[in-house]
């Protein structure tokens, strides 16, 4: 199939924005935007390689390991693997290594998570107390809708997969530079999901044999540089490559009343728990139009759609 070009749409970069602007003219647009010139403490300046590792020393974290740039959630082509925070950061700078698990060029990517992964939350303050002292959040939310901030460390050229969160969230590129290619929630029926990742990885150079709708997708795009904070509305879909060795802190929000989330849910990206319940109800009503033969079948489900299109679909959505 030929290959068609998406159009790049780039995310508005604004510099010097206060709270009260942020809430007033940002936030209500729910668009992805990078800000610039933000006050996050001496992180920006102090957080060398040297420095990571001899701050936080060798408490053990667990890692992303993979033999090529692009990893895949879908696909699993990574490992996991523990290795002490200093080696960690100290190879994750590094191109090639003399000591490593799967290949000489392998990649490394942290996502920090909470003491238990799966009861516990992410926050920099518990997990990395010296590095936090470094950092000063922006403060554009009420401490009460705080949920997570996370560290996001990696390889030069990692890219990860394309993936929505549902809740709001600032990436706090402290060092290094990253491009973002992000997709609106309205573009969702485009990029072949499977629960909130889309199969879609490589955004540059999609199989559209396999992703033929890929190409109506709207393709936003930014590059951060160390200091720029990108504000990721929840449901955006975002991609991100590494262009190099980078430290980013993701601070993650609530934006829902706290009792519409997954209780269980640690990594901010388990859908509401109406929107599964509402899922489950959907798949019980397929289960039963599965009764009918074909014809029948394709009619009330189109006319199921209409419905849903009709009651629940939004059309104001610029
Ligand atoms: O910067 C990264 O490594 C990933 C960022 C991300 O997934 C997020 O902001 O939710």
């Amino acid at each position: 199939m030929e290959r068609r070009e998406q159009p790049v749409v780039p995310v508005a970069r604004l510099a010097g924005v206060r709270r009260e602007q942020f809430l007033r003219d940002i936030y209500p647009r729910r668009k992805p935007v990078v800000l610039k010139g933000m006050e996050l403490g001496t992180c920006t300046t102090k957080w060398t390689v040297d420095y990571l590792s001899q701050a936080e020393g060798s408490k053990e974290v667990k890692i992303h390991v993979s033999a090529v740039p692009q990893m895949d959630f879908l696909s699993k082509n990574f490992v996991y693997r523990t290795l002490p925070f200093d080696v960690f950061v100290q190879r994750a700078a590094e191109v090639k290594h003399k000591e490593y698990f799967l290949s000489e060029e392998e990649k490394y990517y942290l996502r920090s998570v909470g003491e238990d992964a799966r009861k516990d939350i992410a926050d920099i303050r518990k997990q990395f107390p010296v590095l936090a002292e470094d950092v000063q959040i922006p403060e554009y939310f009420e401490k009460e809708q705080f949920f997570s901030s996370v560290f996001r460390i990696s390889s030069a050229g990692l890219q990860l997969w394309t993936h929505y969160d549902v809740m709001d969230n600032f990436l706090i590129q402290v060092t290094g530079k990253k491009r973002v290619v992000l997709y609106s929630p309205r573009d969702a029926p485009y990029l072949y999901l499977s629960g909130t990742k889309s199969k879609v990885l490589d955004v540059d150079n999609p199989d559209l044999e396999k992703y033929p709708l890929f190409v109506k997708a709207k393709r936003y795009q930014c590059f951060l540089e160390a200091g720029d904070v990108l504000f990721i509305p929840a449901l955006w879909f975002h991609n991100v490559i590494s262009e190099e060795f980078g430290v980013a802190l993701n601070v993650f929000w609530k934006h829902l009343p706290a009792e519409s989330y997954d209780k269980s849910d640690t990594y901010g990206n388990k859908d509401p728990t109406a929107a599964s319940r509402a899922i489950q109800i959907l798949d019980r009503a397929l289960k039963t139009l599965e009764e009918l033969p074909e014809e029948y079948r394709d009619f009330y489900a189109r006319r199921m759609v209409l419905r849903i299109q009709e009651k629940a679909y939004r059309n104001d959505y610029g």
